[in-house]
């Protein structure tokens, strides 16, 4: 984000440099499967005992494989659904008597066999039989050959689906984030996926604690599982910052997130969640009947979605006042867009099918009683969530964009778009293998090296597709076919199926005029934007997603409060006035665990393993002969 004052270009420089000289190579570009490659070639002259450990191990881990890649064949619909189709029949068995071949070398042969149980509605307990056999499995044993060596394993792992970790920051930018301004104070962590620039600008990055777990009884909240993330030993508060899944070019910032310790570059990438596809979170809010809804004053607008009913418009215009505020409870979906301003209020989240807009200040009626807690102490986190567990909090995601202010005035046209088409804020699809723009150059920034990333900027749109075999293993959601492309993969980073270039003002703007015939909710009569909306917005409450752009220019003369959090693909934010003040609302803490996580987007958490066995027996004995 920008402040307008600012002076614009006088940067790029600097961080072309900072790219160019930072080299740094990290443990999590290499698969685990090469720990057991490596195994497995110094087993080669050792004891067959060691080799069939090997083999039996290398056959866990190819399961396991085997699943993470059924479920991002699902990834824009339920990706737990896509590991549950491997168990349609029963056991999933993904090899009998498999050669596993590394380098073109045969070094035995495994049996791997793999039962399930439903561990709640969002996860699974797994038990996974693994057998390594040598020379062969007695299946593919010659009639009258010496018995094989054998050694079998059996683990239990877990997998589920867990409240994404996106919303653990203020300001979570996927693909490039940019404090250009001196007058910001981000109170809550920074991240982005792709590179996190500040230029030479002095923004104040406080950062926030991560905890694994929140539980609220009444009116007592408990935090554990504190990360010491600047890994100096304290818990004292004083973690968080400025998370990048590329360099951090933060010289000059200001507050906690200025500390080495606290800035954390080419972490792993932290993915969004998909919204391409709505239908689990319309399952949802129909399943929950009157538990999910809005509200115009005492008056139930909807239940469940809107949109989906004879008489519903596609699109909702929400304006909320203290007397009829707008009330939303649980998880509602709106097909088309959502124009949301004025007071609102309950615990809720609506995911809109194409934009949402928030063309005025959006005000909790019954907010926390502070933005923040008194510090950041874990003692003063959990006084703060007890007193404020049960205020208003609302979510609002988008499929497409989040736009906000009067988009339809010139000023606002003039700014959003130099952003959004700045070399630095790279939309296209064209992101390569990374998913992140301006990284062609791979992280010594030299072109021509081995770590290019060679598909960005290609302009060739990279997808992989649905296959025969997908096919059979029942792999395909509804919907799709073999041959079409596989939502999400390779460089269809939304995950709508289709190329997307460069964001353009034409995809912020409103696809039909606001009247009765287009639009429910508050709506009478033809509404022109301009007078329903404003430049000066200066407040802000409530948690924010969107799988494309957050879009704003607001020039008020008092302070700007966003109380929540933006999580946003690509950011055009430019402001005036004396300041910008991202809060974290600390009731997002506790991941998965949060009270209020079950509103928002989820997606598959790591495989657990939880405990590995040797066995003294071949639990796939039977299936390998
Ligand atoms: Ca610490
Ligand atoms: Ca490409
Ligand atoms: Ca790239
Ligand atoms: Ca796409």
């Amino acid at each position: 984000m920008e402040r307008q004052q600012s002076e614009r270009g006088e940067t790029g420089n600097a961080l072309v440099a900072v790219l160019v000289g930072t080299m740094v190579v990290s443990g999590l570009l290499y698969s685990s499967l090469i720990t057991t490659t490596a195994d497995l070639r110094t087993s080669v002259q050792s004891l067959d005992e060691v080799r069939t450990a090997s083999l039996a191990q290398a056959g866990v881990e190819r399961a396991i494989n085997n699943m993470r890649n059924a479920a991002r064949l699902f990834n824009t619909v339920n990706p737990l659904s896509g590991v549950e189709a491997l168990f349609a029949s029963g056991p999933y068995v993904p090899f009998v008597g498999t050669p596993l071949v590394v380098d073109g070398r045969v070094y035995g042969e495994i049996t791997v066999s793999v039962t399930a149980v439903a561990r709640g509605t969002e996860g699974l307990d797994l038990t996974i039989d693994s057998t390594g056999y040598f020379p062969t499995a007695p299946v593919n044993t010659p009639a009258g050959a010496a018995p094989s060596r054998r050694k079998s394993v059996r683990v239990s792992a877990y997998v589920g689906l867990e409240r994404s970790r996106v919303f653990d920051s203020a300001y979570f930018l996927n693909n490039w984030g940019w404090f250009y301004a001196n007058n910001l104070y981000c109170n809550g962590n920074a991240r982005s996926n792709g590179q996190f620039d500040c230029a030479n600008y002095r923004p104040i990055i406080s950062g926030q604690p991560s905890y694994d777990n929140l539980t609220i009884i009444g009116a007592t909240a408990t935090l554990s599982g504190y990360q010491d993330d600047n890994g100096d030993g304290l818990q004292d508060g004083l973690d968080g910052g400025i998370f990048s899944g590329w360099d951090i070019n933060a010289t000059q910032v200001v507050g906690n997130g200025s500390l080495a310790k606290n800035q954390h570059e080419f972490q792993e990438a932290v993915e969004m969640p998909n919204l391409s596809n709505l239908s689990t979170y319309e399952a949802k809010a129909i399943a929950a009947g009157a538990g999910s809804c809005v509200k115009i004053g005492a008056t139930t607008l909807f239940t469940g979605v809107y949109g989906d009913d004879g008489g519903e418009r596609q699109n909702l215009l929400l304006i909320g006042t203290a007397l009829n505020p707008i009330e939303i409870t649980g998880t509602v979906v709106v097909r088309g867009n959502v124009i949301i301003a004025g007071v609102i209020k309950g615990q809720g989240a609506i995911y809109a099918g194409r934009n949402v807009y928030v063309p005025n200040n959006l005000t909790y009626q019954n907010p926390p009683t502070t933005s923040r807690p008194a510090n950041n102490t874990q003692a003063a986190t959990e006084a703060w969530l007890g007193a404020n567990a049960t205020k208003d909090f609302v979510a609002l995601l988008a499929r497409e964009n989040v736009v906000l202010g009067n988009h339809t005035n010139g000023t606002w046209r003039s700014y959003v778009n130099s952003w959004l088409s700045h070399a630095m804020n790279k939309s296209e699809e064209d992101a390569g293998e990374d998913l992140i723009p301006n990284t062609a150059g791979g992280k010594d920034g030299q072109f021509g090296t081995e770590d290019d990333d060679v598909l960005e900027d290609d302009n060739v749109f990279t997808v992989a597709r649905y296959t025969a075999t997908d096919a059979a293993l029942g792999l395909i959601p509804p919907g799709l076919t073999v041959g079409s492309v596989i939502p999400g993969s390779g460089e269809d980073i939304d995950g709508d199926g289709v190329y997307d270039n460069t964001l353009t003002l034409a995809n912020l703007d409103l696809d039909t005029t606001i009247n009765n015939g287009n639009y429910g909710g508050t709506v009478s009569g033809s509404t022109p934007y301009g007078t329903i909306s404003s430049n000066t917005i200066s407040r802000l409450d409530g948690v924010f997603y969107t799988n494309h752009a957050f879009a704003w220019y607001t020039n008020p003369s008092t302070a700007i409060h966003c109380n929540g959090a933006i999580v946003s693909r690509n950011e055009s934010i430019i402001y005036g006035g004396p300041s910008l003040n991202m809060n974290y609302d600390c009731r997002l803490l506790g991941g998965g665990t949060g009270a209020l996580s079950d509103l928002l987007p989820r997606t598959l958490g790591p495989f657990a393993v939880q405990t590995w066995m040797n066995l003294d027996w071949d639990p796939n004995n039977a299936i390998s002969n």
